[in-house]
């Protein structure tokens, strides 16, 4: 029957599918590779969101278009299931995360298998798994053989609420981001990565790999390189000494104080006891105040003199020691020199606290300190230095001022950088446990490699425990061990790696997932990867995509991989947003704000909770287009939409509704619309099915036989062959989808005029390219449908690898016309153009002939007649 029974229709090819192990990846060697990948997800207990599928569906359609384009595709699904999120919602629900995952993650492959994607799920993995975990404890040991991993007593970031130290990236605007509690300050031992080994390699990288500007722009930004010089600056009456990052040597002349961090180690040394109540009541002050608000330029500059003095270099003056919220610790060398005239945060405390001002930079003679009202960082000649006095304010004078410190020793040109080191311990349980033992003889020892995985061990209660030590340290089976040195007693270390080292690897697991001697094989590896096509959301930009280039180019330097950037191209989709009912609150109830997109806070808004749906009355809820989250009750599944409209049309329909990089606005309409739509040409070919003929090939007719109707349509199939290949190519799906869309128009016109007749051969010629293009053409989009053609068709098979069918540059050629330009009535030129050129454009490119514009010798036309399709008649006086 020609009903178009999606619901059979797609049961039956998913079937089918599973049955013949369709997506089973087998390297043919003759043909080129191309590996797709997701970013993994961690399956939550609330499953797959339409949201989720608009992560997932546009790579499936990329990566279904290369098998066709005949390439070995890599396109692999696992799970990103050690960590935080599992972890929180296991002790959420009392579960034990093990079970929970798994059974999450049945669901995620239920509901993937639903909507069609083509995921090679005999390459599974699950970071959880001691069969990956293995290989992430075997990189920690590598990383820490290399002196890329170290334990360091550092101030970290501490939750309060999941009790656990977080990384620099895992803090959002001073809160945590998973359960959004202020972040607090705690000095404990913690294991970090040593990221800033890689700075300068991570930022050249970035030049190599087709990713957005955006994202791009987001990591340099977080490396933070700046150029610039160390200064020593002589403390006056010690034998201590000072230096200060600068990125403006040159303005040392005018350094008229110096200011520490409240945090800098010499603060307590350097502080005399007149002022000792002072300097220490505003060190905690300071503690209390996140970095974020102490960058803040608006605030206010506050700071107390701590009673020392420092010489500067080049003056010999006597300038005074302040401490200062602002000169935070975890930067240059938590010191800076205060240059008031030329630095604006050091202009607003001078002002405030009565400290000279000197310029170092004058724009006009009559230009003074004492004039200033802010500080002036660009422009003027150098003034009050002798030696440099009249030199522009320019690079150029700050490398010589760098020539001329290091000359006199008092500093030398450095590069700082903004990033810290990757801190991977959590004192929690669910993560791979750092494989380290401590002896009181041996110190730090390396579990030795053939003893790994340090399994994590079953436990009644993995609840942090709240005294800053992971639940492992309370299993005295897990802690007590020997020495693999000296075999004295020893233990274990308790912490636990953060997800963020599971997920920083596992592109190079799904090479080779079940190899069980080493993390993967060379051989796969160079096969596989880098990863060609990487896809997930942007929010990753600073964490997980800056973490595993960081571990390719290691791993690359120790000789494990031959490539050093691990995704050569990325790209991150918009969200899927939903039409949500809240109220309008005051600010002070809007203590957290509610999410629209990935950044965008709403203020004075809040999603209706359930029991307020039933309370407030429908007339006064407030409507806004927020993310779709469980949290918010606005999520639409995917289960739902294939139930109702099937999984095609809502693939056809994510793809569609906008382009790929923008935020979706969901509704229920457009993808009825979206399923009138597959419909439709369901319909349209059924109604042509009778005419097929499957030797087509042989009796085509050459190109310049065809009617002119025929032609049209031969030219609208290739040329919709080729824009939907390199649409999809690029991440245009919604103009591909839009390309088929309007073949679909023509095609359903040429059936309206040979309907109710038996077509010519030709016409049936015609439509039998049509009716075994159509399945290949809808295969990547809608692949249950095209293989319902398919077999229609009366083929064996799948669509999935056939070949994608090559357009015919001829065939698919605009039709050209001739359109002659007169001047004054006599023919001059003529213009090869296609017939639908409207007049303004041809009018344009007779006045920009050159034989038109020689012929004129700069008359202005009086009138421009234009007979489209025909003539251009240019009337100028003589
Ligand atoms: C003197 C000076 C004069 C500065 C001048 C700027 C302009 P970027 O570009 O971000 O690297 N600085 C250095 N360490 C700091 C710290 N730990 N906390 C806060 N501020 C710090 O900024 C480098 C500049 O920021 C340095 O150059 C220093 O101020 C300040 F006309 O030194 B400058
Ligand atoms: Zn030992």
């Amino acid at each position: 029957t020609s009903q178009y029974d999606f619901r059979a229709i797609e049961r039956k090819w998913q079937q089918r599918w599973e049955e013949a192990q369709l997506f089973r990846v087998e390297i043919r060697h003759d043909r080129p590779k191309f590996y797709g990948l997701d970013m993994f997800p961690y399956p939550s207990g609330a499953g797959l969101s339409v949201g989720h599928c608009r992560n997932y569906i546009p790579l499936d359609v990329a990566c279904r278009l290369k098998v066709l384009q005949g390439y070995n595709v890599l396109h692999p699904m696992g799970w990103d299931a050690f960590g935080q999120p599992a972890e929180n919602e296991a002790i959420k629900r009392g579960r034990n995360p093990k079970e929970m995952v798994l059974e999450y993650a049945a669901n995620y492959r239920r509901q993937l298998k639903l909507v069609g994607i083509s995921y090679d799920w005999s390459r599974e993995i699950n970071s959880s798994s001691p069969e990956y975990y293995r290989w992430t404890q075997w990189i920690f040991l590598q990383l820490y053989k290399n002196n890329l991993a170290y334990r360091a007593n550092a101030p970290v970031n501490w939750c309060p609420q999941c009790k656990t130290v977080l990384a620099n990236e895992e803090v959002v605007n001073g809160r945590c981001w998973r359960c959004g509690s202020l972040v607090e300050k705690r000095q404990v031992p913690q294991w970090f990565f040593r990221i800033t080994a890689y700075a300068e390699k991570l930022l050249e990288g970035l030049q190599r790999v087709n990713w957005p500007e955006g994202v791009k722009a987001l990591q340099a930004n977080w490396i933070g390189r700046s150029e610039g010089a160390e200064i020593v600056f002589p403390v006056d009456g010690h034998t201590e000494t000072i230096a200060v990052f600068t990125t403006r040597p040159d303005t040392l002349w005018g350094a008229t104080f110096m200011v520490l961090a409240p945090e800098h180690p010499l603060v307590d040394k350097l502080t005399t006891p007149e002022y000792r109540a002072q300097v220490e009541a505003y060190k905690e002050r300071a503690q209390r105040t996140s970095d974020i608000d102490r960058q803040n330029v608006e605030r206010a500059k506050t700071g107390v003199f701590i009673g020392s003095y420092c010489i500067n270099p080049v003056t010999g003056e006597r300038i005074p020691i302040y401490i200062a919220d602002y000169v935070l610790m975890g930067y240059g060398t938590g010191a800076i020199m205060a240059v008031p005239a030329h630095d604006q945060r050091d202009f607003e405390f001078a002002k405030r606290y009565g400290l000279p001002i000197r310029l170092v930079y004058q724009i006009s003679p009559e230009q003074t300190a004492e004039s200033l009202t802010e500080a002036v960082p660009e422009g003027g000649t150098m003034v009050n230095t002798g030696l440099f006095d009249g030199l522009p304010n320019n690079k150029e004078t700050i490398s010589r001022v760098i020539s001329y410190l290091e000359e006199k020793g008092i500093g030398r040109g450095v590069v700082t950088y903004r990033l810290r080191d990757w801190l991977i311990s959590r004192q929690r349980y669910w993560g791979a446990p750092i494989p380290i033992i401590h002896c009181p003889t041996c110190g730090e020892v390396p579990v030795p490699e053939d003893q790994l995985p340090v399994l994590l061990p079953p436990v009644e209660r993995y609840e942090p425990t709240g005294t800053g030590e992971s639940p492992l340290a309370g299993i005295p089976e897990f802690v007590h061990t020997t020495c693999p040195r000296c075999n004295g007693p020893a233990r274990r270390e308790t912490d636990t790696m953060g997800g963020s080292a599971c997920s920083s690897w596992y592109y190079l697991r799904f090479a080779d997932p079940h190899n069980n001697r080493e993390a993967f094989s060379q051989e796969a590896v160079r096969y596989w990867l880098p990863v060609d096509l990487y896809a997930g959301g942007a929010e990753h930009a600073v964490g997980h995509l800056l973490y595993a280039r960081f571990w390719t180019k290691a791993l690359h330097d120790m000789g494990y991989l031959h490539f050093d950037e691990p995704f050569l191209t990325y790209r991150n989709q918009g969200a899927v947003l939903a039409y949500t009912p809240g109220r309008e609150v005051g600010k002070e109830e809007n203590g957290e704000e509610e999410e629209l997109g990935a950044d965008e806070p709403i203020e004075n808004w809040k999603v209706l909770k359930p029991e307020e749906r039933e309370t407030i009355p429908p007339e006064k809820w407030v409507w806004r287009w927020v993310r779709m989250s469980k949290s918010k009750g606005n999520v639409v599944t995917p289960d739902e939409m294939a139930e109702r409209y099937g999984s095609d049309s809502l693939r056809l329909f994510l793809l569609f509704v906008a382009p790929y990089e923008e935020n979706v606005q969901w509704s229920d309409k457009g993808m009825e619309g979206a399923h009138r739509f597959v419909n439709r040409i369901w319909r349209i070919w059924h109604e042509l099915r009778p005419h097929y003929r499957a030797d087509w090939r042989e009796h085509m007719p050459p190109l310049s036989e065809l009617s002119p109707t025929d032609r049209a349509l031969r030219r609208k199939l290739h040329q919709t062959i080729r824009k939907v290949e390199t649409d999809i190519e690029h991440f245009r799906f919604n103009t591909a989808v839009a390309a088929l869309m309007e073949y679909t128009n023509e095609l359903s016109a040429y059936r309206n005029a040979v309907a109710n007749r038996e077509p010519t051969p030709v016409q049936a010629c015609l439509i039998s390219e049509a009716l075994e293009t159509l399945p290949i053409l809808f295969s990547p989009i809608t692949p249950h449908l095209a293989d319902e053609w398919w077999e229609r068709l009366g083929k064996e098979g799948f669509t999935f690898n056939q070949c994608w069918p090559k357009y015919d540059p001829e065939v698919a050629k605009e039709e050209e016309i001739t359109v002659v330009v007169q001047i004054n009535g006599k023919i001059r030129d003529k213009l090869q153009v296609s017939p639908e050129t409207p007049s303004d454009e041809l009018e344009r490119l007779a006045l920009a002939s050159g034989r038109v514009q020689t012929e004129l010798q700069g008359r202005v036309p009086q009138k421009i007649i234009v007979v489209p399709q025909k003539l251009v008649n240019i009337v100028v006086s003589k």
